[in-house]
Protein backbone atom coordinates (compact mmCIF):
# COMPACT_ATOMS: atom_id res chain seq x y z
CA UNK A 1 0.00 0.00 0.00
CA UNK A 2 1.70 3.08 -0.74
CA UNK A 3 1.70 6.43 1.29
CA UNK A 4 -2.19 8.38 0.93
CA UNK A 5 -2.44 12.02 -0.55
CA UNK A 6 -4.48 13.04 2.22
CA UNK A 7 -3.19 16.45 3.78
CA UNK A 8 -1.96 16.80 7.63
CA UNK A 9 -4.46 16.58 10.10
CA UNK A 10 -5.25 20.01 11.56
CA UNK A 11 -3.68 21.32 14.72
CA UNK A 12 -5.97 21.16 17.90
CA UNK A 13 -6.51 24.18 19.86
CA UNK A 14 -3.18 25.57 21.36
CA UNK A 15 -0.58 22.31 20.69
CA UNK A 16 0.39 19.99 18.58
CA UNK A 17 -2.04 17.72 16.38
CA UNK A 18 -1.55 14.04 18.38
CA UNK A 19 -4.22 13.19 20.71
CA UNK A 20 -2.82 9.37 20.80
CA UNK A 21 1.31 9.62 19.78
CA UNK A 22 3.30 6.82 19.79
CA UNK A 23 7.04 7.57 20.33
CA UNK A 24 9.26 4.32 19.03
CA UNK A 25 12.39 3.49 17.61
CA UNK A 26 11.20 2.87 14.57
CA UNK A 27 8.39 3.75 12.37
CA UNK A 28 5.70 1.34 11.82
CA UNK A 29 6.13 1.44 8.21
CA UNK A 30 8.71 0.48 5.35
CA UNK A 31 9.62 1.84 2.12
CA UNK A 32 9.33 -0.98 -0.63
CA UNK A 33 9.37 -0.58 -4.20
CA UNK A 34 5.77 0.42 -4.43
CA UNK A 35 5.59 3.01 -1.23
CA UNK A 36 5.24 2.70 2.07
CA UNK A 37 3.92 -0.24 3.58
CA UNK A 38 3.25 -1.17 7.41
CA UNK A 39 5.28 -3.40 8.94
CA UNK A 40 3.64 -6.51 10.46
CA UNK A 41 3.63 -7.03 13.83
CA UNK A 42 1.52 -7.26 17.43
CA UNK A 43 2.52 -3.94 18.69
CA UNK A 44 1.24 -2.21 15.21
CA UNK A 45 -2.07 -4.30 14.88
CA UNK A 46 -2.87 -4.01 18.55
CA UNK A 47 -2.51 0.01 18.40
CA UNK A 48 -3.19 0.99 14.67
CA UNK A 49 -7.12 0.97 15.44
CA UNK A 50 -6.82 2.83 18.33
CA UNK A 51 -4.56 5.57 15.83
CA UNK A 52 -7.04 5.77 13.44
CA UNK A 53 -10.09 6.42 15.73
CA UNK A 54 -8.24 8.99 17.69
CA UNK A 55 -6.23 11.57 15.96
CA UNK A 56 -2.99 9.14 16.12
CA UNK A 57 0.78 10.30 14.97
CA UNK A 58 3.43 8.09 15.55
CA UNK A 59 6.65 9.61 16.20
CA UNK A 60 9.90 7.27 14.89
CA UNK A 61 13.06 6.73 12.36
CA UNK A 62 12.65 6.17 9.50
CA UNK A 63 15.34 3.55 8.90
CA UNK A 64 18.78 4.29 6.80
CA UNK A 65 21.23 6.38 7.90
CA UNK A 66 21.81 9.81 7.01
CA UNK A 67 18.59 9.75 5.08
CA UNK A 68 18.19 13.49 5.47
CA UNK A 69 14.51 14.79 6.46
CA UNK A 70 11.32 13.23 5.21
CA UNK A 71 8.57 15.15 5.94
CA UNK A 72 6.00 13.77 7.81
CA UNK A 73 3.14 11.89 5.46
CA UNK A 74 -0.07 10.18 6.69
CA UNK A 75 -0.35 6.48 5.50
CA UNK A 76 -3.05 3.71 6.75
CA UNK A 77 -4.71 6.33 8.52
CA UNK A 78 -2.35 7.46 10.44
CA UNK A 79 0.09 10.50 10.47
CA UNK A 80 3.81 9.62 10.61
CA UNK A 81 6.09 12.18 11.90
CA UNK A 82 9.94 10.99 11.04
CA UNK A 83 13.38 11.79 13.04
CA UNK A 84 15.89 11.50 11.12
CA UNK A 85 19.48 9.98 12.47
CA UNK A 86 23.08 10.89 11.24
CA UNK A 87 25.49 7.63 10.30
CA UNK A 88 27.46 8.82 13.45
CA UNK A 89 24.17 8.43 16.08
CA UNK A 90 23.05 5.30 14.11
CA UNK A 91 26.25 3.84 14.83
CA UNK A 92 25.98 5.10 18.37
CA UNK A 93 23.08 5.44 19.92
CA UNK A 94 21.16 2.38 17.70
CA UNK A 95 24.12 0.28 17.22
CA UNK A 96 26.01 1.20 20.19
CA UNK A 97 24.18 1.75 23.38
CA UNK A 98 20.98 0.18 22.55
CA UNK A 99 22.53 -2.58 20.75
CA UNK A 100 25.36 -3.40 22.26
CA UNK A 101 25.06 -1.84 25.80
CA UNK A 102 21.81 -1.87 26.94
CA UNK A 103 20.41 -5.05 24.81
CA UNK A 104 22.48 -8.07 25.97
CA UNK A 105 22.50 -6.32 29.71
CA UNK A 106 18.82 -6.67 29.80
CA UNK A 107 19.04 -9.98 28.51
CA UNK A 108 20.93 -11.46 31.36
CA UNK A 109 24.22 -10.27 29.92
CA UNK A 110 23.94 -13.88 27.97
CA UNK A 111 26.58 -11.64 25.94
CA UNK A 112 29.21 -9.27 27.28
CA UNK A 113 27.38 -5.56 27.91
CA UNK A 114 29.97 -2.82 26.71
CA UNK A 115 30.30 0.19 28.38
CA UNK A 116 31.66 2.89 26.17
CA UNK A 117 30.87 6.68 27.41
CA UNK A 118 31.38 7.63 23.86
CA UNK A 119 27.92 5.97 23.25
CA UNK A 120 26.10 7.89 25.86
CA UNK A 121 26.16 11.17 24.85
CA UNK A 122 24.51 10.07 21.69
CA UNK A 123 21.74 8.05 23.10
CA UNK A 124 21.12 11.27 25.31
CA UNK A 125 20.84 13.35 22.09
CA UNK A 126 18.33 11.06 20.26
CA UNK A 127 15.98 10.76 22.99
CA UNK A 128 15.73 14.36 23.51
CA UNK A 129 15.29 14.57 19.59
CA UNK A 130 12.24 12.09 19.82
CA UNK A 131 11.04 13.96 23.20
CA UNK A 132 11.26 17.33 21.48
CA UNK A 133 8.90 15.61 17.99
CA UNK A 134 6.50 14.11 20.33
CA UNK A 135 6.30 17.47 22.58
CA UNK A 136 5.50 19.38 19.25
CA UNK A 137 3.36 16.69 17.69
CA UNK A 138 1.13 16.15 21.37
CA UNK A 139 -2.14 18.06 21.68
CA UNK A 140 -2.97 19.56 24.99
CA UNK A 141 -3.78 16.62 27.78
CA UNK A 142 -2.66 13.50 24.88
CA UNK A 143 -1.60 10.30 25.64
CA UNK A 144 1.72 9.37 24.85
CA UNK A 145 2.85 6.07 24.80
CA UNK A 146 6.89 5.85 24.64
CA UNK A 147 7.97 2.41 23.53
CA UNK A 148 11.05 0.10 24.49
CA UNK A 149 14.68 0.38 25.92
CA UNK A 150 16.22 2.89 22.86
CA UNK A 151 13.93 5.60 24.40
CA UNK A 152 13.69 5.39 28.36
CA UNK A 153 15.37 8.53 28.96
CA UNK A 154 12.30 10.82 26.72
CA UNK A 155 9.41 10.19 29.39
CA UNK A 156 11.29 12.22 31.71
CA UNK A 157 12.56 14.90 29.02
CA UNK A 158 8.67 14.70 27.99
CA UNK A 159 7.29 15.51 31.42
CA UNK A 160 9.67 18.39 31.82
CA UNK A 161 9.00 20.10 28.04
CA UNK A 162 4.95 18.99 28.75
CA UNK A 163 3.70 18.38 31.81
CA UNK A 164 -0.15 18.70 30.58
CA UNK A 165 0.42 14.82 28.95
CA UNK A 166 -0.70 11.67 30.05
CA UNK A 167 3.00 9.62 29.64
CA UNK A 168 3.02 5.66 29.47
CA UNK A 169 6.10 3.88 28.79
CA UNK A 170 6.30 -0.19 27.71
CA UNK A 171 9.54 -2.11 27.45
CA UNK A 172 9.30 -4.74 24.84
CA UNK A 173 12.61 -7.02 26.46
CA UNK A 174 13.19 -8.14 30.19
CA UNK A 175 14.07 -5.34 32.51
CA UNK A 176 16.98 -7.08 34.37
CA UNK A 177 17.70 -7.60 38.17
CA UNK A 178 19.21 -5.50 40.90
CA UNK A 179 22.62 -7.18 40.25
CA UNK A 180 22.65 -6.92 36.64
CA UNK A 181 21.30 -2.95 36.02
CA UNK A 182 23.17 -1.82 38.94
CA UNK A 183 26.62 -2.37 36.79
CA UNK A 184 24.97 0.34 33.80
CA UNK A 185 27.13 3.47 34.88
CA UNK A 186 23.95 5.59 33.92
CA UNK A 187 21.37 3.27 36.06
CA UNK A 188 20.04 6.39 37.97
CA UNK A 189 19.90 8.57 34.96
CA UNK A 190 17.87 5.75 33.20
CA UNK A 191 15.36 5.44 36.37
CA UNK A 192 14.72 8.76 36.18
CA UNK A 193 14.18 8.93 32.71
CA UNK A 194 11.53 6.34 33.12
CA UNK A 195 9.98 7.72 36.74
CA UNK A 196 9.17 10.91 34.27
CA UNK A 197 5.91 8.37 33.18
CA UNK A 198 2.45 8.01 34.96
CA UNK A 199 2.37 3.99 33.66
CA UNK A 200 5.22 2.47 33.25
CA UNK A 201 4.72 -0.95 31.77
CA UNK A 202 6.85 -4.34 31.59
CA UNK A 203 6.22 -7.57 29.94
CA UNK A 204 6.66 -9.41 33.28
CA UNK A 205 5.66 -9.71 36.98
CA UNK A 206 9.18 -10.03 37.39
CA UNK A 207 10.29 -7.13 35.16
CA UNK A 208 8.26 -4.81 37.25
CA UNK A 209 9.27 -5.84 40.49
CA UNK A 210 13.15 -5.39 39.21
CA UNK A 211 11.91 -2.20 38.36
CA UNK A 212 10.52 -0.83 41.67
CA UNK A 213 13.64 -2.58 43.42
CA UNK A 214 16.48 -0.68 41.79
CA UNK A 215 13.90 2.53 42.43
CA UNK A 216 14.01 1.84 45.64
CA UNK A 217 17.76 1.51 45.83
CA UNK A 218 19.04 4.15 43.67
CA UNK A 219 16.61 6.73 43.93
CA UNK A 220 14.75 8.83 47.04
CA UNK A 221 11.50 7.88 45.41
CA UNK A 222 9.80 5.19 47.11
CA UNK A 223 7.49 2.39 45.65
CA UNK A 224 5.82 -1.14 46.43
CA UNK A 225 3.51 -3.32 44.77
CA UNK A 226 1.75 -1.13 41.90
CA UNK A 227 3.17 1.92 42.25
CA UNK A 228 5.74 4.34 43.05
CA UNK A 229 5.48 7.97 44.46
CA UNK A 230 7.77 11.04 42.57
CA UNK A 231 7.15 13.61 44.60
CA UNK A 232 4.00 12.96 45.29
CA UNK A 233 3.17 12.23 41.94
CA UNK A 234 2.14 8.62 41.44
CA UNK A 235 3.37 6.44 38.84
CA UNK A 236 1.81 2.87 38.03
CA UNK A 237 4.24 0.23 37.67
CA UNK A 238 2.61 -3.00 36.46
CA UNK A 239 2.59 -5.97 33.93
CA UNK A 240 1.31 -6.20 30.34
CA UNK A 241 2.02 -9.26 28.73
CA UNK A 242 2.07 -7.95 24.75
CA UNK A 243 0.15 -10.18 22.52
CA UNK A 244 -0.56 -10.99 18.98
CA UNK A 245 -3.58 -10.35 16.28
CA UNK A 246 -4.75 -13.74 17.22
CA UNK A 247 -7.60 -13.56 14.28
CA UNK A 248 -5.24 -12.34 11.71
CA UNK A 249 -3.22 -15.72 12.36
CA UNK A 250 -6.35 -18.05 12.40
CA UNK A 251 -7.70 -16.24 9.57
CA UNK A 252 -4.84 -17.03 7.44
CA UNK A 253 -4.21 -20.60 9.11
CA UNK A 254 -7.86 -21.79 7.88
CA UNK A 255 -7.21 -20.23 4.07
CA UNK A 256 -7.13 -23.02 1.38
CA UNK A 257 -4.28 -21.95 -0.26
CA UNK A 258 -2.07 -21.69 3.18
CA UNK A 259 -3.36 -25.36 3.50
CA UNK A 260 -2.17 -26.38 0.30
CA UNK A 261 1.55 -24.49 0.55
CA UNK A 262 1.31 -26.50 4.35
CA UNK A 263 0.83 -29.45 2.26
CA UNK A 264 3.21 -28.78 -0.09
CA UNK A 265 6.07 -28.25 2.39
CA UNK A 266 5.44 -31.29 4.12
CA UNK A 267 5.68 -33.34 0.67
CA UNK A 268 8.73 -31.47 -0.13
CA UNK A 269 10.45 -32.21 3.33
CA UNK A 270 9.63 -35.70 3.34
CA UNK A 271 5.93 -36.64 4.27
CA UNK A 272 7.06 -39.26 6.90
CA UNK A 273 9.06 -37.10 8.75
CA UNK A 274 8.72 -35.22 12.06
CA UNK A 275 8.87 -31.54 11.29
CA UNK A 276 10.88 -29.15 13.80
CA UNK A 277 10.68 -25.60 12.84
CA UNK A 278 12.58 -22.35 14.68
CA UNK A 279 11.70 -18.45 13.54
CA UNK A 280 13.82 -15.90 14.95
CA UNK A 281 15.26 -12.99 14.32
CA UNK A 282 19.07 -13.41 14.07
CA UNK A 283 19.88 -12.80 17.49
CA UNK A 284 22.32 -14.43 19.83
CA UNK A 285 19.36 -14.20 22.41
CA UNK A 286 17.20 -16.21 20.84
CA UNK A 287 19.01 -19.34 21.70
CA UNK A 288 18.78 -21.13 17.77
CA UNK A 289 23.06 -22.54 18.08
CA UNK A 290 21.37 -24.08 21.64
CA UNK A 291 18.40 -25.60 19.53
CA UNK A 292 20.99 -26.67 16.76
CA UNK A 293 23.28 -28.43 19.24
CA UNK A 294 20.32 -30.60 21.00
CA UNK A 295 19.20 -31.74 17.64
CA UNK A 296 22.73 -33.28 16.97
CA UNK A 297 22.77 -34.52 20.67
CA UNK A 298 19.51 -36.39 19.29
CA UNK A 299 20.64 -37.50 16.15
CA UNK A 300 23.85 -38.56 17.51
CA UNK A 301 22.21 -40.76 20.01
CA UNK A 302 20.96 -42.60 17.42
CA UNK A 303 17.57 -42.95 18.55
CA UNK A 304 16.40 -40.66 15.51
CA UNK A 305 17.40 -40.37 11.87
CA UNK A 306 17.77 -37.84 9.21
CA UNK A 307 15.12 -40.03 7.50
CA UNK A 308 12.34 -39.52 10.47
CA UNK A 309 13.36 -35.84 11.89
CA UNK A 310 14.21 -32.78 10.47
CA UNK A 311 14.49 -28.99 11.14
CA UNK A 312 13.56 -26.01 9.48
CA UNK A 313 15.62 -22.73 10.57
CA UNK A 314 13.76 -19.62 9.22
CA UNK A 315 16.53 -16.78 10.50
CA UNK A 316 15.59 -13.19 9.93
CA UNK A 317 18.61 -11.27 9.29
CA UNK A 318 18.98 -8.31 12.10
CA UNK A 319 20.98 -5.58 13.10
CA UNK A 320 23.75 -6.76 10.99
CA UNK A 321 26.39 -3.99 10.93
CA UNK A 322 26.96 -5.09 14.86
CA UNK A 323 29.68 -7.07 15.44
CA UNK A 324 28.20 -9.62 18.01
CA UNK A 325 25.24 -10.07 15.27
CA UNK A 326 27.75 -11.55 12.41
CA UNK A 327 29.78 -13.78 14.96
CA UNK A 328 26.35 -15.41 16.10
CA UNK A 329 25.25 -15.48 12.44
CA UNK A 330 28.94 -17.48 11.61
CA UNK A 331 28.55 -19.82 14.70
CA UNK A 332 25.37 -21.07 13.65
CA UNK A 333 25.80 -21.20 9.79
CA UNK A 334 28.89 -23.26 10.52
CA UNK A 335 26.58 -25.68 13.31
CA UNK A 336 24.36 -26.32 10.35
CA UNK A 337 27.38 -27.27 8.13
CA UNK A 338 28.37 -29.70 10.85
CA UNK A 339 25.07 -31.33 11.65
CA UNK A 340 24.10 -31.66 7.77
CA UNK A 341 27.85 -32.86 6.80
CA UNK A 342 27.42 -35.50 9.74
CA UNK A 343 24.39 -36.80 9.24
CA UNK A 344 23.03 -35.55 5.67
CA UNK A 345 21.95 -38.28 3.09
CA UNK A 346 21.36 -38.22 -0.74
CA UNK A 347 18.46 -36.03 -0.73
CA UNK A 348 17.86 -35.38 2.72
CA UNK A 349 19.57 -32.91 5.04
CA UNK A 350 18.76 -32.52 9.01
CA UNK A 351 18.58 -29.15 9.05
CA UNK A 352 16.84 -26.60 6.07
CA UNK A 353 18.48 -23.44 7.28
CA UNK A 354 16.66 -20.31 5.83
CA UNK A 355 18.34 -17.21 6.72
CA UNK A 356 15.76 -15.07 5.01
CA UNK A 357 12.63 -13.11 5.98
CA UNK A 358 9.51 -14.79 4.62
CA UNK A 359 6.03 -13.52 3.68
CA UNK A 360 3.52 -13.92 6.99
CA UNK A 361 1.46 -16.32 4.69
CA UNK A 362 4.35 -18.36 4.17
CA UNK A 363 5.22 -18.27 7.53
CA UNK A 364 1.84 -19.66 8.94
CA UNK A 365 1.67 -22.48 6.12
CA UNK A 366 5.37 -23.57 7.99
CA UNK A 367 3.23 -22.94 11.05
CA UNK A 368 0.86 -25.66 9.91
CA UNK A 369 3.32 -28.02 8.60
CA UNK A 370 5.44 -28.12 11.79
CA UNK A 371 4.83 -30.77 14.35
CA UNK A 372 6.99 -29.23 16.92
CA UNK A 373 7.59 -25.16 17.22
CA UNK A 374 11.29 -24.99 18.97
CA UNK A 375 11.52 -21.79 21.07
CA UNK A 376 14.42 -21.66 22.87
CA UNK A 377 15.68 -18.26 24.02
CA UNK A 378 18.01 -17.70 26.31
CA UNK A 379 16.04 -14.74 27.45
CA UNK A 380 13.19 -12.83 25.42
CA UNK A 381 10.57 -10.30 26.61
CA UNK A 382 7.51 -12.31 25.69
CA UNK A 383 8.34 -14.10 22.46
CA UNK A 384 5.30 -13.42 19.77
CA UNK A 385 6.28 -16.92 17.74
CA UNK A 386 5.02 -18.95 20.32
CA UNK A 387 1.90 -17.28 20.54
CA UNK A 388 1.79 -17.59 16.68
CA UNK A 389 2.51 -20.86 15.88
CA UNK A 390 -0.73 -21.86 18.81
CA UNK A 391 -2.99 -19.38 17.04
CA UNK A 392 -2.21 -21.13 13.98
CA UNK A 393 -2.87 -24.83 15.29
CA UNK A 394 -6.86 -24.85 14.42
CA UNK A 395 -6.83 -28.94 14.82
CA UNK A 396 -5.58 -28.27 18.43
CA UNK A 397 -2.11 -30.44 17.39
CA UNK A 398 0.85 -29.47 17.71
CA UNK A 399 3.86 -29.38 20.69
CA UNK A 400 5.24 -26.05 21.57
CA UNK A 401 8.76 -26.39 23.33
CA UNK A 402 9.17 -23.00 25.12
CA UNK A 403 12.11 -21.94 26.89
CA UNK A 404 11.30 -21.33 30.36
CA UNK A 405 12.98 -17.96 30.50
CA UNK A 406 10.65 -16.45 27.38
CA UNK A 407 7.55 -13.97 28.70
CA UNK A 408 5.49 -16.22 27.17
CA UNK A 409 6.36 -19.32 29.27
CA UNK A 410 4.47 -17.07 32.02
CA UNK A 411 1.08 -17.42 30.44
CA UNK A 412 2.23 -20.79 28.35
CA UNK A 413 2.20 -23.25 30.59
CA UNK A 414 0.94 -26.45 28.63
CA UNK A 415 3.94 -25.65 26.83
CA UNK A 416 7.12 -28.08 27.09
CA UNK A 417 9.11 -26.10 29.08
CA UNK A 418 12.69 -26.29 28.75
CA UNK A 419 16.13 -24.79 30.07
CA UNK A 420 18.35 -24.08 26.22
CA UNK A 421 21.32 -24.01 28.38
CA UNK A 422 21.14 -27.46 29.26
CA UNK A 423 21.51 -29.31 26.12
CA UNK A 424 21.66 -32.44 26.82
CA UNK A 425 18.16 -32.55 29.01
CA UNK A 426 16.72 -29.90 26.01
CA UNK A 427 17.50 -32.71 23.80
CA UNK A 428 15.51 -35.58 26.08
CA UNK A 429 12.40 -33.35 26.45
CA UNK A 430 12.40 -32.77 22.78
CA UNK A 431 12.33 -36.18 22.20
CA UNK A 432 9.55 -36.85 24.15
CA UNK A 433 7.45 -34.22 22.59
CA UNK A 434 7.98 -35.82 19.67
CA UNK A 435 6.76 -39.16 20.97
CA UNK A 436 3.46 -37.55 22.76
CA UNK A 437 0.30 -39.21 22.06
CA UNK A 438 -2.19 -36.94 19.95
CA UNK A 439 -4.60 -37.05 22.64
CA UNK A 440 -2.10 -35.32 25.23
CA UNK A 441 -0.88 -32.67 22.72
CA UNK A 442 -4.81 -31.95 21.98
CA UNK A 443 -4.86 -31.24 25.62
CA UNK A 444 -2.44 -28.77 26.01
CA UNK A 445 -2.78 -27.00 22.56
CA UNK A 446 -6.27 -26.45 22.85
CA UNK A 447 -5.32 -25.07 26.68
CA UNK A 448 -2.46 -22.82 24.81
CA UNK A 449 -4.98 -21.38 21.98
CA UNK A 450 -7.45 -20.66 24.57
CA UNK A 451 -4.89 -18.88 26.74
CA UNK A 452 -3.51 -16.67 23.97
CA UNK A 453 -7.19 -16.06 22.45
CA UNK A 454 -8.28 -14.35 25.85
CA UNK A 455 -5.88 -11.67 25.21
CA UNK A 456 -5.15 -10.43 21.69
CA UNK A 457 -2.86 -7.76 20.92
CA UNK A 458 -6.06 -5.22 20.75
CA UNK A 459 -6.50 -6.10 24.53
CA UNK A 460 -3.21 -5.40 25.57
CA UNK A 461 -3.51 -1.40 23.71
CA UNK A 462 -7.27 -0.70 25.24
CA UNK A 463 -5.84 -2.43 28.93
CA UNK A 464 -2.37 -0.08 28.65
CA UNK A 465 -4.82 3.10 27.26
CA UNK A 466 -6.77 2.33 30.09
CA UNK A 467 -4.68 2.11 32.90
CA UNK A 468 -3.00 5.33 30.97
CA UNK A 469 -5.82 7.19 31.16
CA UNK A 470 -6.47 6.57 34.93
CA UNK A 471 -9.13 5.28 37.64
CA UNK A 472 -11.39 8.31 36.62
CA UNK A 473 -11.08 7.38 32.83
CA UNK A 474 -10.36 3.85 32.37
CA UNK A 475 -12.59 0.97 32.04
CA UNK A 476 -13.06 -0.73 35.17
CA UNK A 477 -13.24 -4.21 32.97
CA UNK A 478 -10.09 -3.37 31.85
CA UNK A 479 -8.67 -2.28 35.21
CA UNK A 480 -10.05 -5.51 36.99
CA UNK A 481 -8.26 -7.91 34.30
CA UNK A 482 -5.07 -6.66 34.70
CA UNK A 483 -5.61 -6.70 38.54
CA UNK A 484 -6.83 -10.51 37.97
CA UNK A 485 -2.80 -11.46 36.27
C1 LIG B 1 10.77 -7.93 20.80
C2 LIG B 1 11.17 -8.76 22.04
C3 LIG B 1 8.77 -9.41 22.31
C4 LIG B 1 9.80 -13.59 12.29
N1 LIG B 1 10.26 -14.09 11.15
C5 LIG B 1 9.44 -13.66 10.19
C6 LIG B 1 8.45 -12.88 10.77
N2 LIG B 1 8.70 -12.84 12.07
C7 LIG B 1 7.87 -12.13 13.05
C8 LIG B 1 7.16 -13.15 13.90
C9 LIG B 1 6.88 -12.35 15.17
C10 LIG B 1 8.01 -11.34 15.19
O1 LIG B 1 8.62 -11.35 13.91
C11 LIG B 1 9.09 -11.71 16.19
O2 LIG B 1 8.61 -11.44 17.46
P1 LIG B 1 9.37 -11.93 18.77
O3 LIG B 1 8.46 -11.70 19.90
O4 LIG B 1 9.75 -13.35 18.57
O5 LIG B 1 10.74 -11.17 18.87
P2 LIG B 1 11.53 -9.75 18.75
O6 LIG B 1 11.65 -9.32 17.35
O7 LIG B 1 12.81 -10.02 19.43
O8 LIG B 1 10.69 -8.65 19.57
C12 LIG B 1 10.21 -9.93 22.23
C13 LIG B 1 8.45 -8.49 21.15
O9 LIG B 1 9.42 -7.44 21.05
C14 LIG B 1 7.08 -7.84 21.31
O10 LIG B 1 6.98 -7.11 22.49
O11 LIG B 1 7.90 -10.52 22.26
O12 LIG B 1 10.52 -10.62 23.41
O13 LIG B 1 12.51 -9.24 21.92
O14 LIG B 1 5.66 -11.67 15.07
O15 LIG B 1 6.03 -13.60 13.22
N3 LIG B 1 7.46 -12.30 10.08
C15 LIG B 1 7.43 -12.53 8.74
N4 LIG B 1 8.39 -13.26 8.10
C16 LIG B 1 9.39 -13.85 8.78
O16 LIG B 1 10.25 -14.52 8.18
N5 LIG B 1 6.46 -11.97 8.01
Amino acid sequence: MCGDENPAPPALDGGGRGDLVVVANRLPVHRTDGGWETSPGGLVSGLLPLLQKRQGVWVGWGGGRASGEIAPFRHDGLWNVPVSLSADEVRDYYEGFANSTLWPLYHDACQQPQFHRQWWQPYVTVNERFAEVAAREAAPGASVLVQDYHLQLVPGMLRRMRPDLRIGFFLHIPFPPVELFSQLPWRQRILEGLLGADVVGFQTKQGAGNFIRLVNRYTPHRGASHSISVYGRRVEVREFPISIDYWKIDQLAADPATIERAREIRAELGPNRTIMLGVDRLDYTKGIDHRIRAFHEILAAGRHTVRDLVLVQVSVPSRDQVDEYIEIRERIETLVGHINGEFGEVGQVPVHYLPRSLPIEKLVAYYLAADLMLVTSLRDGMNLVAKEYCAARRDDTGVLVLSEFTGAAHELQRAVLVNPHDIDGMAVTIERAIAMPRDEQARRMRSLRQRVRKRTAYDWADEFIAVLAGPAHGSSAALAAGDAR
